[in-house]
């Protein structure tokens, strides 16, 4: 199947007793045993619900991996992707990711001693060069929350596995969805999901996915997520459902206006930079163009005038672009990364990359392109 008929069918099929076409909400915690102590396909619901399990054979299916996953938010799926690993394990991770992510691993885990090393991802050196006998997991977040930064997932799967083959390579793939890039076909053995974001598509619930395509690593996933019990309810794997079968018609209309208003900006007079992997001008836009089909929603920048000040008159002046953390629904939205989204990120570190206070994040909806460029223009020029 092509994947835009992947996005409608993969994995599904009529629910078995009545024919409906689309899963019914399964709102049930239990199921009647047939006979005591006889494992049947449905017990308890933190084990499987039906569906459940309809959004997580659509999710195998979209990323062409053999097992899907859905969480109860992305960070449940970062955890349980965590929580493979031991004390004195230590993980590579880009030095660009959503502020929450850094969190989990600062705040939380390395207090369990996991080690973690922060690296900027854009030469796969960068990575190679962070391995040592204790690296299990290397996790790549590409593009980049917030700063748009492109990471070779081919060429870093393979560097990393030829200097050991049992490193665990970890794709957040939530910028680009599996409608842009496949991460699993690309070498690497996990891709992780904020589903909240583009798969969701409608800003109205929060989950977490998590693909694989190796039995046990499958085995070992589904362990931890019956035994720690983060999953997603069936209201909301319904609404994933029904999100992820527009997913490629809302990603076609998210680039193409993604990419004029990163044009928009780039030729603008009051803008500075302006963070698009889909611009010439962007340091990899060799790496985007190859492994990615399109470049798709997501625009950061930076205002010419680069204090607070200015920042914060923008943010307070757009009209279609609502200012709100969160991003991939088909609503416009501006997030301003120190303040929300990254907000828990130490401010020297923040600044280390280019985080500033000055940075404003868009997430380009499925409006009509003439109003977002006019909204964006009124409040440049307020
Ligand atoms: O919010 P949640 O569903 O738990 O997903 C966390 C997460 C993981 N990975 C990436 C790349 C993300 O962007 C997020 C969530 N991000 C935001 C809420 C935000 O505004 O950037």
């Amino acid at each position: 199947m092509k994947f835009n008929t992947k996005t409608i069918h993969g994995g599904q099929q009529p629910e078995p007793t009545t024919g409906a076409v689309m899963p019914p909400i399964f709102q049930t915690s239990t199921f009647a045993h047939a006979i005591p102590g006889e494992a049947q396909e449905y017990e308890y619901a933190r084990g499987k619900n039906p569906t459940r399990t309809a959004l997580e054979n659509s999710l195998a299916s979209l990323e062409n991996g053999t097992h899907g996953f859905a969480f109860a938010s992305g960070l449940a799926a970062i955890d349980c992707v965590l929580r493979l690993l031991k004390p004195g394990d230590q993980v590579i991770a880009g030095d660009d990711i959503y502020g929450g992510t850094y969190r989990m691993f600062t705040q939380l885990f390395q207090k369990y001693g996991l080690e973690f090393t922060y690296v900027n991802m854009n030469t796969v050196e960068n990575v190679t060069k962070a391995i040592t006998p204790k690296t299990k997991l290397v996790w790549l977040e590409t593009p980049t929350n917030p700063l748009m930064k492109i990471a070779d997932i081919a060429n870093i799967s393979s560097a990393v596995k030829s200097v050991n083959k049992e490193v665990l390579i970890a794709v957040d793939n939530t910028f680009a969805t599996p409608y842009l890039q496949q991460p699993l076909n690309l070498g690497a053995d996990i891709v992780m999901h904020s589903a909240t974001k583009y798969l969701g598509g409608h800003s109205d619930l929060i989950m977490g996915a998590l693909v694989v395509k190796e039995e046990k690593l499958a085995k070992d996933i589904h362990f931890i997520q019956f035994a720690a019990g983060a999953i997603s309810g069936p209201m909301d794997s319904f609404l994933a459902l029904r999100g992820i079968k527009t997913l490629h018609v809302r990603m076609q209309r998210h680039c193409e206006n993604g990419k004029k208003v990163a044009q928009f900006l780039e030729n603008h007079p009051k803008v500075g930079k302006v963070y698009y992997p889909g611009l010439e001008s962007h340091p990899n836009y060799a790496i985007a163009k190859k492994q990615m089909k399109d470049f798709g929603g997501m625009v950061s920048f930076s205002l010419n005038e680069n204090t607070k000040e200015a920042t914060f008159k923008f943010l307070k002046s757009t009209k279609l672009f609502t200012l709100a953390e969160s991003l991939g629904g088909v609503e416009s939205l501006v997030n301003h990364p120190v303040t929300m989204s990254h907000a828990s990120i130490p401010e020297k570190k923040r600044l280390k990359i280019g985080i500033t206070a000055a940075l404003i994040r868009l997430s380009v909806g499925i409006e009509a392109i003439e109003d977002l460029l006019a909204d964006l223009e009124q409040a440049l020029n307020i």
